[in-house]
């Protein structure tokens, strides 16, 4: 066989093990694992790890906040940033307003990736304007496309979505093969306090972290349990935060129901204090907050025992700009919410998670990747390092240590400068194209190809009735979704 390129010398890693191997690659795919390949060319890779490209399912890209904020990253430096960092596919999110057709923006987010992405995409929607053509006709013609997952809201004045609404929603994604991804706060809760806070002067980020309690997390995670329960509707908690959060989502799991929860590296690694530190605190302000140990450490246990099903970066994107419109006199309710994260999600969790062997090597490579693709329908082509998938390919020096400075992406700052982290990619490929190579990005703009989603495992509901759904069955009158 003649390969075009061969990644000679390596230890390979997939979600289930770690071997050594070189990889042949053919045109764009891997063709061929194993002993003394040859091909046109070679990279040597002894010494290094061989593992597939990270895939982040979350991610916020060229999007405008619900306060009309553009994030600081297009398509191209939010995608040049993710490949430095060895992820080579991302899923941002195509953001529908209260007044947007879901159609036109779509459209438009597709125009913005494809003359700037640098590595693959597939796109995610946030549904805040359920109306009936949305529900009934650009939905499902959505869904078709590929775009087979979409996040709804339950706090933020002008997204959150009513749980009649939230029912709605859920019932369509059942119906047309989707899976809806829950930002889960109690509106209420944060609200009422946010404005007493306000009001009394407090207005520093660090009453951000006081506002959004644990409770107003674990509270949206059980309600919409029990909705998604009701319509028999698989679903996915976004950035889970809390001990009693992930708590709940044991519980559902325990009663068998499809909840599927997602950690970020904020709630890993920061915690309320890196907000407590006047009104700088607000680059480390994102929604949830991040906590305090004993949170940090229940997120360790829920990806260790799979509670928390996937570890995304959650980068939402914003500059001083963004985080203080208003200088000094800014308050936390009108800084943009969230922090970078797309660069240094995979080396944070490599230093942290496999350098003080919490997790291994496999447990590395599913969460930062395999277990995104099969979530998302994007598995086997993505995520895997396997004989005909797309050969996204990071190379890691394991060894490599560097203090981190500054990353790629457009805010400017990071949350993790000043971190000595330990674990690198070097060399990136994206089907079978060298992007990034001893630290020089070497791909060209716009090379990025939207990926259309498949079905997934994920999505497919329960087929379990709550009572009221079996006596409507057996009286012979269902609810037609
Ligand atoms: N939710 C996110 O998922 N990202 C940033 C801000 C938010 O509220
Ligand atoms: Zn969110
Ligand atoms: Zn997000």
């Amino acid at each position: 066989m003649s390969l075009d390129l061969v990644i000679r010398g390596g230890t390979v890693a997939t979600a289930e093990k770690t071997f050594q191997a070189d990889v042949g690659i053919e045109g764009d795919k891997v063709a061929a694992l194993g002993p003394a390949l040859s091909g046109k060319r070679t990279i040597d890779a002894s010494g290094k790890l061989v593992l597939p490209g990270g895939v982040d399912s979350h991610c916020h890209i060229e999007q405008l906040s619900s306060m009309g904020v553009m994030t600081a990253d297009d398509f191209y430096s939010a995608t040049v940033s993710a490949a430095y960092g060895g992820t080579t596919t991302v899923i941002p999110f195509c953001a529908q307003h209260r007044n947007d057709d879901l159609r036109k923006v779509l459209a438009d987010y597709h125009e913005r990736a494809r003359t700037k992405a640098v590595i693959d995409y597939g796109f995610h929607l946030i549904i805040a304007n359920p109306d009936e053509p949305t529900l009934r006709e650009h939905l499902p013609e959505a869904i078709r496309s590929g775009v087979r997952s979409f996040k709804i809201f339950m706090t933020y004045e002008r997204t959150r979505l009513t749980d009649e609404q939230i029912l709605d929603v859920m019932a369509a994604a059942r119906k047309h093969g989707a899976l809806v991804m829950v930002h889960a706060e109690n509106h209420g809760m944060i609200s009422w306090l946010a404005g007493r806070m306000v009001n009394q002067g407090n207005t520093l980020p660090r009453y951000h972290a006081i506002c959004h309690t644990r409770g107003s997390e674990a509270e949206a995670i059980q309600r919409v349990v029990a909705l998604a329960e009701l319509v028999d509707c698989p679903i996915l908690i976004v950035h889970v935060s809390t001990v009693e959060g992930i708590e709940a989502i044991r519980q559902a799991r325990g009663r068998g129901l499809k909840v599927l929860g997602e950690t970020c590296p904020q709630y890993l690694f920061l915690t309320a204090k890196d907000i407590d530190i006047g009104i700088e605190g607000a680059l480390f302000c994102c929604s949830p907050p991040p906590r305090d140990a004993a949170a940090q450490e229940a997120c360790w246990r829920g990806l260790k025992d799979g509670t928390l099903h996937v570890y995304s970066s959650d980068h939402a994107p914003y500059g001083r700009d963004g985080k203080l419109p208003k200088g000094e006199k800014t308050s936390f309710k009108e800084m943009a919410n969230g922090v970078p994260g797309l660069e240094l999600r995979l080396p944070l969790l490599y230093t942290y998670g496999v350098g003080t062997q919490r997790i291994t090597l496999p447990e590395f490579v599913n969460l930062t990747a395999t277990r995104h693709a099969q979530t998302y329908g994007l598995f086997p082509r993505k995520g895997s390092l396997a004989v005909g998938s797309d050969a996204d390919i990071a190379i890691w020096d394991p060894q490599k240590t560097l203090v981190v400075e500054q990353t790629h992406d457009g805010t400017g700052y990071t949350p993790y400068k000043g971190r000595k982290l330990t674990g690198w990619p070097i060399t990136v490929l994206s089907r079978g194209a060298v992007i990034v190579e001893d630290g020089r990005l070497t791909a060209a703009r716009g090379r990025g190809r939207f990926i259309a989603r498949e079905s997934s495992d994920a999505l497919r509901p329960l087929g379990r009735d709550v009572p009221e759904m079996a006596q409507l069955k057996a009286w012979q009158t269902p609810l037609q979704l």
